[in-house]
């Protein structure tokens, strides 16, 4: 387990390391790149090798609909979507509405 900061180089002895991340201290979407540089048992040192890895929203929005109880017949009234939400650091950007018939 690791905190990375932007530049602060993170020491182990471990071949494999985590990149400690939470939903209270996340990666931004999108890319992030990060670099390794080894020394063997005789003290010499690597050029860097790096990797990009894309911080994605793979978590689904969750639709919330609301309507009035009652409408006048031949009134026009409106529906509400508003409460809708997202997880996963994105947010809803596009309302389908579907009329689904009498019943
Ligand atoms: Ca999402």
């Amino acid at each position: 387990m690791a905190e990375f900061i932007i530049n602060k180089e993170v020491k182990t002895d471990t071949p494999t390391v985590e990149v400690t991340l939470s939903v209270d201290k996340p990666l931004a979407l999108g890319r992030h790149t990060f670099r390794l540089v080894v020394v063997d048992d005789s003290g010499n040192i690597s050029v860097p090798d790096e990797v990009v890895v894309i911080v994605a929203d793979t978590t689904n929005p969750t639709a919330v609909i609301s309507g009035p109880r009652t409408a006048a017949f031949g009134n026009s009234f409106n529906l509400d979507g508003s409460k809708s939400f997202d997880a996963g650091g994105g947010k809803v950007v596009t309302y389908l509405w579907t009329y689904m018939g009498q019943g």
